[in-house]
């Protein structure tokens, strides 16, 4: 997993309306903002050229760039969001990624796919069964990896937005899993780093360039981290996770 570079999109004021499932909270739109300057700094520090995209005031969640598209070393692929409200913002983005991508695909109806769901272990890529994501999303996704020489299966989401919000690859053959995911029979070939008693959040981890970028405030997970010999930056987005935001989805990178 060596990136170089990696797209943000700034939050607008619109995030206060952003979806949530509990609504307990509303975003600090300030706030985000200066949460989202100190993410791009952490991507930079750990190497990454940052290109950073306007807010898109149509698009309550569209800073939630990870959902859109599905970066691989051989193709772009621009997903189809199972949440209707968030379909606009596939095409916002596909102009960005056409600089770079000279190959796109695309996910088509009435398959849905978000890239929360879509976890890349080297050339495989485990594709989460979300409320976001289906079986028909996947199968496309599954035949477009399997073009260009790369694989895909599926894992059942239960009781998670994503499937990055409860397990993200941090390489070294290392997954960081909430304890409902570490049981999983197709991860029992890694090492997992369960998370902290009651840090949920903690599992949706980034390992750029061997340091580990995670959410901080989980001070249990962040230790097993640091132990296992990694540098961790923690960043605080809190006002992100108010409407079910984790780290991984602030970007896409390649
Ligand atoms: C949504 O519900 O779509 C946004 N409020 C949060 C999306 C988070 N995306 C992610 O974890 N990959």
């Amino acid at each position: 997993m060596t990136f170089t570079k990696a797209i943000v999109r700034r939050p607008g004021r619109s995030i206060v309306s952003g979806l949530s499932e509990a609504s307990l909270e509303t975003p600090v739109y300030e706030k985000a903002l200066e949460q989202h300057d100190h993410y791009i700094d952490a991507l930079n520090r750990c190497g990454l050229d940052v290109v950073i995209l306007d807010a898109t005031e149509e698009h309550p969640d569209s800073v939630f760039v990870e959902d859109v598209a599905v970066l691989t070393p051989e193709c772009a692929i621009m997903t189809a969001p199972g949440e209707r409200s968030r379909a606009g913002e596939v095409q916002k983005i596909r102009d960005t990624l056409e600089r770079f991508f000279p190959r796109i695909e695309e996910i088509i109806s009435p398959g849905t796919l978000e890239g929360g769901d879509v976890m890349q272990i080297g050339r495989h890529y485990s594709i989460g069964l979300s409320n976001r994501s289906n079986q028909e999303g996947a199968r496309q996704l599954i035949r477009i990896l399997e073009k260009y020489g790369m694989a895909g299966s599926t894992i059942p989401v239960h009781n998670f937005l994503h499937l990055k919000t409860g397990v993200t690859w941090i390489g070294n053959k290392t997954l960081v899993a909430d304890s409902r995911f570490a049981l999983y029979p197709d991860f029992q070939d890694y090492n997992i780093i369960q998370v902290g008693e009651g840090e949920k959040g903690a599992a949706n981890c980034i390992n750029l360039g061997g340091k580990i970028i995670m959410p901080a405030g989980f001070s249990k997970t962040e230790r097993l981290l640091r132990k296992t010999g990694f540098e961790v930056i923690a960043v605080d987005i809190s006002e992100f996770a108010k409407i079910d935001g984790g780290l991984t989805c602030l970007s896409l990178r390649f």
